[in-house]
């Protein structure tokens, strides 16, 4: 810890001096970047992270299979040639465990760590309008002054358990997928329970399927998926990728979501039937998010059109699991492919035909209780050794929920946002004077680490005119925030994933109050979202109070 962060303030000083000029919380992704440019522009930035090192979503979430769904050289960082020049990603689709080394890497390359205080969880966060400036109280121990405070605490961290009686009573291991122990477990002829078929619940259950003695899927919601087709690079390939940097950056930052996959500009049924099923099955063989992303224009919105995906993929789960009752049980009835975030798979439907796997509809038979054996449904009590609750996230606003968010006149974030989110771009709330989010609510995620670059950037910019000018308070008004929750609400209209429960649509069984969806995502396409916040920040920020 620096002489600085040691200094508590001194309350008898009617002005004192800042520990900081910017706090950050967060050492993900956001928060690396950001702590990289805030020192670039010669701020004295902290940064404070819950975890014992970098890496965010990486550090967290250490469970069996965890991998990349966007292709791994879309996915690192891009603002630094020699970082790209260096790092030789080992797969298409790079394990959990290469890409915590990789942002390990960054951060001794960078000398990060030097301004992140690790094992400190920020608990509340005031703005005092008396010295423009946030006050952070850390959960331990120590309160940290700074004029901004930038949020870097991402969308998917807050885990969430059932709200099921008896947790605590279990005798076995148990274990949340986000908060997997860094020892490696032991599965081997153990009894298994995965509770949760999400993208995290499906890359656990075809990882560990062939590794324990019995597993017991527990399936709430049937969930569309679609094969990853990872593989290794070989050196050439390799080359190519690195020599291609440049132009696969820019092509990111032209697709929709930054992926290296954009819509097909054709309809469904602006082809005929055979080239609709060629094309799908083209799709279906192909690497990633081609099959979500890069399908017809109108998959996502028009529901005839998504009948005909949601057909051919019900079809490939009933060619690959072989009996047929199961089959059904794995294919959605009450969402169309693709309406929720779409899990990438390597063989999930064939661990169904493992004679030591068990799939349980919990729609069916719900879960009554845990119990120190097992799990209790409606029809019997299943026995194990370990339980796994693959059970998701409160996305979005969850993390924001955590911290006790305090701003001008102490009004509160969790009171302001009850009925959902309402930001300035994503980036700023009315009220919350010198705080910027990084991948917040109402921001463009997609490809999150190409949306990261640009939000961090943004800020850096915002900074950078605050600094020059001498600014000490930057707020959104409350007509920017309206118009811009507006326009993102306006965005959500005709998705038919806003008219399916999941995180994107803010809902939460496990969380009281989380039953209603909400808007919380921009639903735009980044292009869009990055020229309005260029715009702004090319006149000067005029839709912002400054002083
Ligand atoms: P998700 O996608 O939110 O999936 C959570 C899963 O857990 C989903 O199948 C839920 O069923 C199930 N769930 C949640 N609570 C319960 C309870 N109480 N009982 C039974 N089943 C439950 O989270 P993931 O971690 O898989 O993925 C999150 C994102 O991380 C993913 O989209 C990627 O962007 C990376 P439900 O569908 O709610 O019925």
């Amino acid at each position: 810890m620096s002489a600085s962060a040691e200094k508590q303030p001194d309350s008898s000083d009617p002005a004192p001096a800042l520990d900081f000029d910017v706090i950050v919380i967060g050492a993900g992704m956001s928060g690396m970047y950001q702590l990289y440019r805030l020192r670039e522009l010669g701020l004295r930035a902290r940064v404070f992270e819950a975890g014992t090192n970098v890496g965010g979503t990486w550090y967290w979430n250490r469970y069996p299979g965890a991998r990349f769904d966007s292709e791994s050289y879309s996915y690192g960082f891009s603002f630094s040639k020699e970082l790209l020049e260096e790092w030789d990603w080992s797969e298409h689709f790079a394990g959990q465990p290469e890409t915590l080394r990789y942002l390990n890497y960054v951060a001794d390359r960078f000398d990060l760590r030097r301004d992140i205080q690790f094992n400190s969880r920020v608990s509340a966060a005031v703005y005092d309008e008396a010295t423009s400036s946030w006050t952070v109280a850390l959960a331990d121990d120590g309160r940290f002054t700074a004029r901004f405070l930038v949020t870097a605490i991402g969308p998917l961290s807050t885990p969430t358990w059932p709200r099921v009686e008896g947790i605590d009573s279990f005798a076995g291991q148990s274990f949340h997928t986000a908060r997997w122990p860094k020892e490696p477990v032991d599965f081997a002829g153990r009894r298994v329970a995965v509770i949760g078929t999400g993208a995290t619940g499906i890359q656990t259950i075809q990882t560990i399927a062939s590794q324990v003695g019995h597993l017991t899927v527990f399936q709430r919601t049937a969930n569309w998926a679609a094969p990853l087709h990872n593989g290794k690079i070989d050196a050439e390939t390799q080359a190519k990728i690195k020599a291609g940097y440049p132009e696969m950056f820019k092509r990111c930052q032209e697709t929709f979501s930054c992926f290296l996959h954009t819509p097909d500009p054709r309809g469904a049924f602006e082809v005929t039937d055979g080239e609709r099923e060629a094309f799908y099955e083209k799709l279906y063989g192909e690497r990633g998010f081609g099959i979500w992303q890069g399908n017809f224009r109108d998959v996502l919105i028009d529901r005839a059109a998504n009948a005909t995906i949601s057909d051919f993929v019900a079809r490939k789960i009933r060619q690959r699991v072989k009996d047929q009752k199961v089959a059904d049980k794995l294919i959605p009835k009450n969402h169309g492919f693709g309406t929720r975030r779409l899990p990438l798979e390597t063989f999930y439907y064939e661990v169904y035909n493992r004679d030591n796997v068990e799939l349980v509809d919990i729609k069916a038979t719900p879960i009554e209780r845990i119990t120190p054996k097992g799990i209790r449904t409606t029809e019997k009590e299943y026995e194990f050794d370990i339980i796994i609750y693959a059970t998701g996230f409160d996305a979005i606003t969850g993390s924001f929920d955590k911290i006790d968010f305090r701003g001008a006149d102490g009004v509160r974030l969790k009171d302001k946002w009850k009925a959902g989110p309402e930001t300035y771009l994503g980036l700023m709330i009315h009220q919350f004077p010198n705080m910027m989010m990084l991948m917040g609510p109402h921001t463009a995620l997609g490809n999150i680490p190409r949306s990261i670059e640009y939000s961090v950037d943004w800020v850096t910019g915002l900074l950078r005119f605050a600094r020059d000018r001498g600014l000490t308070r930057l707020e959104a008004t409350e007509a920017g925030v309206e118009s811009w929750t507006d326009h993102v609400k306006a965005l959500g209209v005709g998705l038919l994933s806003n008219e399916v429960d999941s995180w994107m649509t803010g809902i939460n069984s496990n969380v009281e109050g989380k039953q209603t969806r909400i808007v919380a995502r921009y639903s735009g396409s980044a292009p869009a979202y990055r020229a309005r916040c260029d715009e702004v920040a090319a006149r000067g920020y005029d839709e912002l109070r400054l002083g």
